[in-house]
Protein backbone atom coordinates (compact mmCIF):
# COMPACT_ATOMS: atom_id res chain seq x y z
CA UNK A 1 0.00 0.00 0.00
CA UNK A 2 1.07 3.17 -0.52
CA UNK A 3 -0.11 6.63 0.15
CA UNK A 4 -2.49 7.93 -2.97
CA UNK A 5 -4.46 10.73 -4.04
CA UNK A 6 -7.87 10.15 -5.24
CA UNK A 7 -10.77 12.62 -6.59
CA UNK A 8 -14.33 12.73 -5.22
CA UNK A 9 -17.24 14.11 -5.94
CA UNK A 10 -20.25 14.88 -3.53
CA UNK A 11 -22.73 14.85 -6.20
CA UNK A 12 -26.06 17.77 -6.56
CA UNK A 13 -28.64 14.64 -4.69
CA UNK A 14 -26.46 14.87 -1.33
CA UNK A 15 -25.31 18.79 -1.43
CA UNK A 16 -29.03 19.39 -1.96
CA UNK A 17 -30.05 17.49 0.91
CA UNK A 18 -27.52 19.09 3.22
CA UNK A 19 -25.25 15.64 3.32
CA UNK A 20 -21.64 17.32 2.70
CA UNK A 21 -20.89 17.47 6.47
CA UNK A 22 -21.99 13.51 6.64
CA UNK A 23 -20.09 12.70 4.01
CA UNK A 24 -17.25 14.62 4.99
CA UNK A 25 -16.86 13.20 8.25
CA UNK A 26 -17.24 9.18 6.95
CA UNK A 27 -13.90 10.25 4.84
CA UNK A 28 -12.41 11.53 7.85
CA UNK A 29 -13.30 8.61 10.19
CA UNK A 30 -12.12 6.25 7.95
CA UNK A 31 -8.56 7.15 7.70
CA UNK A 32 -9.11 9.52 4.54
CA UNK A 33 -7.77 14.04 4.73
CA UNK A 34 -9.68 16.27 2.67
CA UNK A 35 -6.41 18.32 1.53
CA UNK A 36 -8.56 20.21 -1.16
CA UNK A 37 -12.34 20.98 -1.61
CA UNK A 38 -14.36 23.41 -3.88
CA UNK A 39 -18.36 23.61 -3.83
CA UNK A 40 -19.00 25.03 -7.85
CA UNK A 41 -22.03 24.51 -9.93
CA UNK A 42 -20.75 22.87 -13.16
CA UNK A 43 -21.83 23.84 -16.86
CA UNK A 44 -23.02 20.93 -19.14
CA UNK A 45 -19.91 20.98 -21.30
CA UNK A 46 -17.87 20.75 -17.80
CA UNK A 47 -20.02 17.78 -17.14
CA UNK A 48 -19.54 16.34 -20.29
CA UNK A 49 -15.75 16.46 -20.55
CA UNK A 50 -15.33 14.91 -16.80
CA UNK A 51 -17.59 11.90 -17.69
CA UNK A 52 -15.90 11.77 -21.59
CA UNK A 53 -15.31 7.91 -21.06
CA UNK A 54 -18.71 7.48 -20.96
CA UNK A 55 -19.94 9.60 -23.24
CA UNK A 56 -21.13 6.28 -25.54
CA UNK A 57 -23.15 4.44 -22.79
CA UNK A 58 -27.11 4.86 -22.82
CA UNK A 59 -26.70 7.11 -19.49
CA UNK A 60 -24.18 9.36 -20.51
CA UNK A 61 -26.95 12.11 -21.31
CA UNK A 62 -28.76 12.03 -18.45
CA UNK A 63 -25.93 12.14 -16.03
CA UNK A 64 -24.28 14.63 -17.43
CA UNK A 65 -27.75 16.90 -17.01
CA UNK A 66 -28.13 15.84 -13.46
CA UNK A 67 -25.10 16.35 -12.31
CA UNK A 68 -25.98 20.44 -13.41
CA UNK A 69 -29.43 20.14 -11.30
CA UNK A 70 -27.19 21.78 -8.73
CA UNK A 71 -23.66 22.38 -6.78
CA UNK A 72 -21.47 19.66 -6.49
CA UNK A 73 -18.03 19.85 -4.28
CA UNK A 74 -15.17 18.51 -5.59
CA UNK A 75 -12.43 17.24 -3.55
CA UNK A 76 -9.14 15.87 -3.37
CA UNK A 77 -8.82 12.80 -0.62
CA UNK A 78 -5.35 11.63 0.40
CA UNK A 79 -4.03 8.48 2.65
CA UNK A 80 -2.91 4.71 2.66
CA UNK A 81 -4.24 3.51 -0.67
CA UNK A 82 -7.20 5.90 -0.63
CA UNK A 83 -8.61 5.09 -4.33
CA UNK A 84 -9.62 1.74 -3.20
CA UNK A 85 -9.93 3.06 0.24
CA UNK A 86 -12.63 5.82 -1.21
CA UNK A 87 -14.06 2.95 -3.62
CA UNK A 88 -14.82 0.83 -0.41
CA UNK A 89 -16.24 3.92 1.46
CA UNK A 90 -19.06 5.30 -1.15
CA UNK A 91 -20.13 1.06 -1.89
CA UNK A 92 -21.26 -0.30 -5.46
CA UNK A 93 -22.37 2.44 -7.80
CA UNK A 94 -26.08 1.22 -7.51
CA UNK A 95 -27.30 1.69 -4.04
CA UNK A 96 -29.42 -1.51 -3.71
CA UNK A 97 -26.08 -3.37 -4.75
CA UNK A 98 -23.75 -1.43 -1.97
CA UNK A 99 -22.91 -2.36 1.16
CA UNK A 100 -24.13 -2.45 4.69
CA UNK A 101 -22.59 1.60 6.11
CA UNK A 102 -21.60 2.62 2.78
CA UNK A 103 -22.59 5.73 1.31
CA UNK A 104 -24.04 4.88 -1.56
CA UNK A 105 -26.27 2.43 0.82
CA UNK A 106 -27.04 5.22 3.22
CA UNK A 107 -28.06 8.21 1.04
CA UNK A 108 -28.30 7.38 -2.29
CA UNK A 109 -31.52 8.18 -4.23
CA UNK A 110 -30.79 5.69 -7.33
CA UNK A 111 -28.15 4.51 -9.46
CA UNK A 112 -27.63 7.59 -11.36
CA UNK A 113 -28.12 10.63 -8.19
CA UNK A 114 -26.11 8.01 -6.41
CA UNK A 115 -24.56 10.28 -3.61
CA UNK A 116 -20.41 10.37 -4.67
CA UNK A 117 -18.13 10.21 -7.24
CA UNK A 118 -14.33 8.72 -6.26
CA UNK A 119 -11.37 7.99 -9.21
CA UNK A 120 -11.19 4.41 -10.29
CA UNK A 121 -7.33 4.12 -11.09
CA UNK A 122 -4.60 5.91 -10.46
CA UNK A 123 -4.43 7.65 -13.76
CA UNK A 124 -7.90 8.34 -13.87
CA UNK A 125 -7.43 10.26 -10.51
CA UNK A 126 -4.42 11.80 -11.34
CA UNK A 127 -6.52 12.97 -14.53
CA UNK A 128 -9.33 13.89 -12.71
CA UNK A 129 -8.02 15.47 -9.69
CA UNK A 130 -5.95 17.87 -12.80
CA UNK A 131 -9.68 18.65 -14.24
CA UNK A 132 -10.70 20.48 -10.68
CA UNK A 133 -7.92 21.97 -8.66
CA UNK A 134 -4.24 23.29 -9.68
CA UNK A 135 -1.32 22.20 -7.42
CA UNK A 136 -1.37 25.58 -5.41
CA UNK A 137 -5.00 24.39 -4.50
CA UNK A 138 -3.87 21.19 -2.68
CA UNK A 139 -2.71 21.59 0.50
CA UNK A 140 -1.09 18.65 2.62
P1 LIG B 1 -19.00 4.71 -10.46
O1 LIG B 1 -19.46 6.13 -10.15
O2 LIG B 1 -19.38 3.75 -9.37
O3 LIG B 1 -17.53 4.64 -10.82
P2 LIG B 1 -19.55 4.41 -13.30
O4 LIG B 1 -19.86 3.12 -13.97
O5 LIG B 1 -18.22 5.03 -13.55
O6 LIG B 1 -19.83 4.21 -11.74
O7 LIG B 1 -20.69 5.41 -13.74
C1 LIG B 1 -20.56 6.80 -13.52
C2 LIG B 1 -21.86 7.33 -12.98
O8 LIG B 1 -22.86 7.19 -13.98
C3 LIG B 1 -22.43 6.57 -11.77
O9 LIG B 1 -21.87 6.96 -10.54
C4 LIG B 1 -23.90 6.93 -11.86
O10 LIG B 1 -24.14 8.25 -11.37
C5 LIG B 1 -24.13 6.91 -13.38
N1 LIG B 1 -24.59 5.60 -13.84
C6 LIG B 1 -23.84 4.46 -13.97
N2 LIG B 1 -24.59 3.44 -14.44
C7 LIG B 1 -25.83 3.95 -14.64
C8 LIG B 1 -27.06 3.39 -15.12
O11 LIG B 1 -27.16 2.20 -15.47
N3 LIG B 1 -28.14 4.24 -15.16
C9 LIG B 1 -28.06 5.55 -14.78
N4 LIG B 1 -26.94 6.11 -14.34
C10 LIG B 1 -25.83 5.33 -14.26
MG1 LIG C 1 -16.54 5.47 -12.42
Amino acid sequence: MAIERTLSIIKPDATRRNLTGQINARFEEQGLSIVAQKRIRLTLEQAQAFYDVHKERAFFEDLCNFMITGPVVAQVLVGEDAITKNRDIMGATNPANADEGTIRKDFAESIEANSVHGSDAPETAAKEISFFFSELEIVG
